[in-house]
């Protein structure tokens, strides 16, 4: 036995863990102490990586359909050739734009991404998206008019953290969320604020839990701001001094009318103001949106409401508060790109494409159509959206309806199932790996993680995936591949650049370029890490004084070269850049480094709230389903075997207990619940964490699993739960990023008698 380093994959947490091998088995898995973010923290799920890692639905084989909807195995030669030649004739009959990628990336495996970016240039492709077009694109939008950059809490620090939608006791989503929680709730001299319509774990440790009706966040978010208006609680030499746009903002909020803003969310007034009031008076205040309001109504107006918050009070750029950060590499879409590129929409029905994303709701409805422009070909690559996106009996049909899908995942998954050619990869523990989720300051951290295993036999790593492919393709001569790889390793980046420069087109492929000539002189499984050369490079270009300050010192390329070295290297984790706070403001991607604070699209939609009815249900749909809630044994989908649930095996539907005993059901007992898209049958379980007319499905359930013994692609399967989305609607999205509303599905339910 033998131990290693690496990183659970399971959250965008990533935290560091250390590794007891027994062959190819995780055998013991425990917090790695030096990692600079988790510092020895892990939650329960990490320790069970094992379930991933060997899970009996692994693919061992590319698999072709054939007509009869079978799969049968064929080798890589043969798959990387026929798919290459596939895509060539969808190219030339009808652009390269119309071959859509999906995905590149889960919680753990964004390095994968570089080389699919690669390949998308490779084919001429121009759209794409991923599961950040289904949450995160109103924040990014917001953002990107904002400030131009991603912000985040400094949650250890702050005298005030405020949680909107979130649930970090389950979902974490900072450092140490467990233990950061903990202190805040045992320290009298900080606090707590929980906008949720669920008494949470978190919500159990808050000072003040508000406790919203569903759906009705934009009312409580605006009535906390006129609070802090109209009792002249905003930091008004932050807004001169820092933004631009604030009277109209201002203006618009000493309208609202508190009290009747607390009656539509119901949340008493007195609460509502006692918890803006030590929101306006605490020395620093963070605050963490997620999926309760990205997911429901208002989603892109409630993030731009929750920002005020703090910008309002100029809880920015000082230690407790919020930040804007560097980034190893940018994650695909990021929002600084948003705002620097010219807005665009989607070739058949013109929704607006947010940071680069395609909307997730919009990729059905740019597929099932007779326009000439529609998508013909997907490419899919760590990503389940045939279970996790909106609809998923639309999106099946969808994925059927196109000339070729393609997915490369380390399971036979729902999506695979619909899928002419599906590829084998290697886990995420037998290849080099990293994520790009990096968004610390003043100190932030990168950790590319080394393979524990050698790829399983039949599996390849992405980058060789990618290779093999853009190979085929002839996508780059090979003399100048040669020219590279015979300028070795000191002479390297005057060679790289001096081919860029003479061929522009080389920098959109420079992973693919830097795989074929450096990576052959990385260490021993390490190939894969040969796009972070240009990553080190390029961030050291974007950041000279924080990476310097970071150790990474020297004339012109040098930093970029230590950086590289260093990630190549430091197993716990390298961090990359190191801030002061009044740096802060290098990152406001600004001429004048000052927040633009009025957004006239959203301030109209907060003007027209007084009029507006909150909530969605209806006589016929009278419960709030929230489908797809994080509980403590939920992980995406990134686990398929069900025996990882040690409790709540079956994701029962969570019910208050005023409405079981209406309607005469206890836990256990199953129901019908219905919504405008279906009807699913589920056990429930009588939770008193729920408020009456509230009820919650887990997310990632309903994935199924090959019985024992069974053959993974052709054998018996058993499924375990219910699917969230086989329940919810593609129309069912906020108008303005089209995000869908999975938390506020109208819904109703029906005992089942036996
Ligand atoms: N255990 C676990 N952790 C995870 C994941 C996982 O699968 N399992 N997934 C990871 C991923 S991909 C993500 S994006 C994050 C998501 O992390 P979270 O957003 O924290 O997760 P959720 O439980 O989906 O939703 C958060 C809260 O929204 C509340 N909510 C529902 N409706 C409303 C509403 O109308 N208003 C308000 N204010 N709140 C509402 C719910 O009661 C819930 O407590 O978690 C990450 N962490
Ligand atoms: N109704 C409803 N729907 C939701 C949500 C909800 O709350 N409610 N939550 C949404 C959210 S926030 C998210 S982030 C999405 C997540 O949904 P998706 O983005 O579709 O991702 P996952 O379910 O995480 O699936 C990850 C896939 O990657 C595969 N994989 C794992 N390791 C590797 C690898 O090394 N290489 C390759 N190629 N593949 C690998 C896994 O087998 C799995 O199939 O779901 C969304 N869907
Ligand atoms: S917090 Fe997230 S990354 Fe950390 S151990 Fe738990 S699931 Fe894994
Ligand atoms: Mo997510």
């Amino acid at each position: 036995m033998s131990t290693a380093k690496s990183a659970c994959i399971l959250c965008e947490c990533n935290c560091g863990i250390e590794v007891t091998l027994d062959g190819r088995r995780l055998a013991k898995i425990s917090g790695d102490k030096e990692h600079p973010a988790s510092a020895g923290y892990t939650c329960e799920k990490a320790l069970r990586l094992d379930r991933y890692q060997n899970g009996r639905d692994r693919l061992t084989s590319p698999l072709r359909r054939r007509p009869d909807g079978s799969y049968e195995e064929i080798d890589w030669d043969t798959a990387i050739t026929e798919i290459a030649r596939r895509l060539e004739v969808i190219r030339d009959a009808h652009g390269g734009d119309k071959i859509f990628f999906y995905g590149g990336g889960g919680q753990g495996n964004h390095l994968g991404t570089t080389y699919n970016r690669a390949f998308q240039a490779a084919v001429g492709a121009r759209y794409y998206s991923n599961a950040l077009a289904q949450e995160k694109t109103g924040e990014m939008w917001v953002d990107g008019k904002l400030y131009g950059g991603h912000t985040k809490g400094d949650f250890e620090h702050a005298e005030v953290v405020v949680f909107v939608g979130k649930n970090p006791w389950q979902s974490h989503s900072f450092p140490r969320a467990r233990p950061t929680l903990r202190q805040i709730s045992a320290d009298p001299g900080r606090s707590m604020v929980v906008i949720d319509p669920k008494r949470t774990e978190t919500a159990d440790l808050a000072d003040f839990h508000l406790q919203v009706k569903p759906g009705t966040d934009a009312w409580c978010l605006a009535a906390i701001l006129g609070v802090l208006v109209q009792e002249d609680l905003v930091d008004k030499a932050f807004l001169a001094e820092h933004t631009t746009g604030a009277d109209a903002v201002l203006a618009e909020l000493s309208d609202v009318d508190v009290p009747a803003f607390a009656d539509a969310c119901g949340v008493p007034e007195s609460q509502l103001r006692a918890a803006a009031r030590r929101i306006g008076a605490a020395s620093s205040v963070c605050t963490y949106e997620d999926l309760g309001i990205q997911q429901s109504i208002h989603s892109t107006l409630c993030s731009y409401l929750n920002k005020l918050q703090w910008i309002l009070t100029g809880n920015f750029g000082k230690p407790g508060a919020m930040y804007l950060h560097s980034s190893f590499v940018p994650l695909a879409g990021s929002n600084t790109s948003a705002a620097a590129k010219p807005s665009r929409v989607t070739p058949v029905t013109g929704a607006r494409i947010i940071a680069g994303l395609v909307p997730c709701n919009s990729i059905a409805e740019e597929i099932l159509t007779d326009h000439p422009d529609r998508f013909r070909a997907m490419w899919l690559d760590s990503v389940n959206p045939a279970h996790s996106l909106a609809d998923s009996p639309t999106f099946r049909r969808a994925l059927d309806a196109l000339d070729l899908v393609v997915v490369v995942d380390v399971a036979f998954t729902e999506t695979a199932r619909h899928a002419d050619y599906v590829l084998p990869a290697a886990s995420q523990f037998e290849k080099c790996e990293a994520t790009f989720f990096n968004v610390e300051f003043p100190h932030n951290a990168f950790q590319l993680r080394a393979p524990l295993f050698d790829p399983l036999p039949g599996t390849l790593p992405e980058p060789e995936i990618y290779a093999r492919l853009m190979r085929e393709l002839g996508t780059v001569a090979e003399a100048t591949l040669d020219r590279l790889r015979a300028a070795g390793r000191e002479d390297f980046a005057q060679a790289f650049f001096t081919e860029v420069a003479a061929d522009p087109r080389l920098m959109g492929l420079a992973p693919y370029v830097l795989y074929e000539t450096l990576g052959p002189e990385l260490p021993a499984g390490m190939s894969g890490a040969a796009s972070l050369w240009g990553a080190a490079h390029l961030c050291a270009q974007a950041n000279p004084d924080s990476v310097r300050r970071a150790g990474f010192t020297g004339d012109g390329l040098e930093p970029g070269e230590k950086l590289f070295e260093a990630v190549l290297t430091r197993r716990s984790g390298v961090t990359f850049t190191v801030d002061e706070w009044e740096h802060v403001w290098n990152y406001v991607r600004r001429e004048d480094r000052r927040f633009t604070i009025a957004l006239p699209e959203l301030l109209a939609e907060l003007r027209a709230l007084s009029g507006e009815h909150p909530g969605k249900t209806s006589a016929e749909f009278p419960f709030v389903l929230s489908a797809g809630e994080r509980r403590a044994f939920t992980a995406n989908t990134i686990f398929r075997d069900p025996r990882w649930r040690r409790r709540d095996t079956d994701g029962a539907l969570f019910i208050s207990p005023a409405d079981a005993d209406r309607l005469g059901i206890a836990t256990g007992d199953h129901v019908t619940l219905t919504t405008a898209r279906g009807s699913i049958d589920t056990p429930v379980a009588v939770n008193d964490r729920m408020q009456q007319g509230h009820l919650s499905l887990p997310n990632g359930m309903g994935v199924d699993y090959p019985a024992d013994g069974a053959d993974p692609v052709h054998g018996a399967r058993t499924t375990t739960g219910v699917a969230p989305n086989e329940l919810t609607d593609l129309d069912w999205r906020d108008p303005f990023a089209g995000t869908p509303w999975h938390k506020h599905v109208p819904a109703k339910l029906e005992p089942v008698r036996r």
